[in-house]
């Protein structure tokens, strides 16, 4: 069975990081070890979290998984919430990077903004980690910080690819951006391939929902995906389309949570869409 390791927190209730990952990722077949880096009460959209701080856990786990031989199909990292924890997922990757795809969701911003808790410096930081990355799939605001450009609402092709080669010219091999749109009612995600310079697009109906948790959700099913053998693009449709799976789900509850979307129950379609 292939077997990755995600390194990212676990917010106890909010449908998101580790909650969302280790199941997606265990539901496509894929053996999903976990490196929490904090344990917050909920996701930091709420008001009130607690945060138990873990990284002191994350080298000790490394320097065990290295004692026993432990060897990864995938190294998939999330939500960081320090300088400290960027540098020991370098290490990570270093340790147990070769022979495995490196898979880094920036997960760190959204609509302009970053997430409570980080400062202006921690995009440069994680920007860090792209250096080497099979794939990089941040939203279009997290590119945006990476890049050190200025977020915007309203851009064209030309923006958006500049975007993408701005993130291969941070050492990515592969670069995706996730909420893009150019034409009303259809949102979707490009990628550009550093190797062969191949650009592709993917584009679903816009529900017109945010919530919160999809990205994790997205970059779980994608690296699920990339793991079984999907070629990046392939990867990339069929997580646009569990996450639509998703929403659609959750808008169909009546009394739905703000927080997070029904991923569990959309799970079926998920295995059923690896089929094609
Ligand atoms: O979904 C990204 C995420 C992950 N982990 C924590 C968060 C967020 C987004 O707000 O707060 C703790």
């Amino acid at each position: 069975m292939k077997r990755i390791a995600s390194i990212q927190d676990i917010s106890a209730l909010g449908k998101c990081s580790l909650t969302v990952a280790l199941p997606i990722i265990s539901a496509m077949g894929v053996e999903c070890a976990v490196v929490p880096t904090a344990v917050l009460s909920t996701h930091t959209q709420f008001k009130g979290w607690t945060f138990c701080d873990l990284t002191d856990e994350m080298e000790p786990i490394a320097d065990h998984w290295k004692q026993e031989g432990f060897t990864f199909d995938a190294l998939y990292t999330g939500y960081l919430g320090s300088f400290r924890q960027v540098d020991i997922v370098k290490r990570y990757f270093r340790d147990f990077g070769a022979g495995a795809k490196i898979i880094v969701d920036p997960a760190m911003a959204d609509n302009g903004k970053l997430y409570a808790g980080f400062t202006p410096d921690f995009p440069g930081k994680m920007a860090e980690l792209l250096d080497g990355a099979d794939l990089v799939l941040p939203n279009l605001t997290e590119a945006c910080f990476l890049l050190g450009k200025e977020y915007r609402e309203d851009y064209d092709r030309a923006f958006i690819l500049e975007l993408l080669e701005g993130l291969l010219d941070r050492g990515a091999k592969n670069a995706a951006l996730t909420g893009v749109s150019f034409e009303k009612g259809k949102l979707g995600v490009v990628s550009l391939s550093g190797d062969d310079h191949a650009y592709s697009e993917y584009f679903t109906e816009h529900l017109p929902v945010s919530f919160h948790g999809t990205g994790d959700i997205y970059s779980s099913a994608a690296v699920g995906a990339l793991v079984a053998g999907r070629t990046v693009p392939d990867a990339l449709a069929l997580a646009a389309d569990y996450t639509v799976e998703c929403i659609r789900l959750t808008l169909a509850e009546e009394n739905h949570s703000w927080y997070g979307v029904n991923f569990e129950q959309a799970i079926p379609y998920l295995l059923e869409r690896m089929k094609r």
